[in-house]
């Protein structure tokens, strides 16, 4: 399958897999996985040209890991980024001294006086290189990167999450810990 349209279903996967499953009648567990044969024959009901072996690629070849099989193969879910109900079930991991969120100008003020919200997201996501949240913030304009005081909020309580593709999560970000 070509790139392009490679990018379209990954883009789909992403929806359905963290947003929206009804809209191709699909249910998630509690920990976000469907069963393989039930995703690929819901997408082509609806018109979407999933295989095994394009899905396979997917997951292989997607630029952030989005996607993942369970052990056995049969299940996939989304690493992260769900706006439905799932509990992936990760663990709490000691983050780095410093983490970064890459975000555009016209959100700093609201961001200053309330710190980083998750919003619709179960979390909120930091990067652990500049270069990462540079990216994460260009998807909305001209990047800014704020640096996060990760190990002090770990130290004072908060805790981290390390998603399956290298996305850290927390909870909220107060601002004092913005630097
Ligand atoms: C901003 C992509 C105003 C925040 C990426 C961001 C990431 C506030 C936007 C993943 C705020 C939320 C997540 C506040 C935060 N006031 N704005 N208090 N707190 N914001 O998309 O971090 O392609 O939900 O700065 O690579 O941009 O989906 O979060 O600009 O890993 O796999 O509100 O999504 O990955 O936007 O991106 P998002 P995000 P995928």
């Amino acid at each position: 399958m070509n790139p392009k349209e490679l990018t379209k279903l990954s883009k789909f996967l992403s929806l359905v897999l963290r947003h929206e499953p009804e809209r191709i009648g699909i249910t998630l567990d509690n920990a976000g996985w469907v069963p393989v044969i039930e995703l690929i024959a819901a997408c082509q009901k609806h018109g979407k040209s999933l295989t095994v072996t394009s899905l396979e690629e997917i997951v292989a070849t997607s630029d952030k890991k989005r996607f993942a099989f369970s052990d056995d193969g049969q299940r996939i879910r989304a690493n992260q980024g769900h706006s439905v109900g799932v509990d992936l079930g990760l663990t709490p991991v000691p983050p780095p001294e410093i983490l970064y969120h890459g975000t555009v100008e016209k959100f700093l003020p609201s961001i200053r006086s309330e710190g980083l919200r998750k919003g619709e997201r179960h979390h909120v996501h930091l990067s652990k290189d500049e270069t990462t949240a540079i990216k994460v913030g260009e998807r909305r304009g001209q990047a800014i990167i704020l640096k996060i005081a990760a190990g002090r909020m770990h130290a004072e309580g908060h805790p981290f999450f390390l998603s399956a593709n290298g996305v850290w999560l927390t909870d909220h970000v107060p601002p004092d810990y913005i630097l």
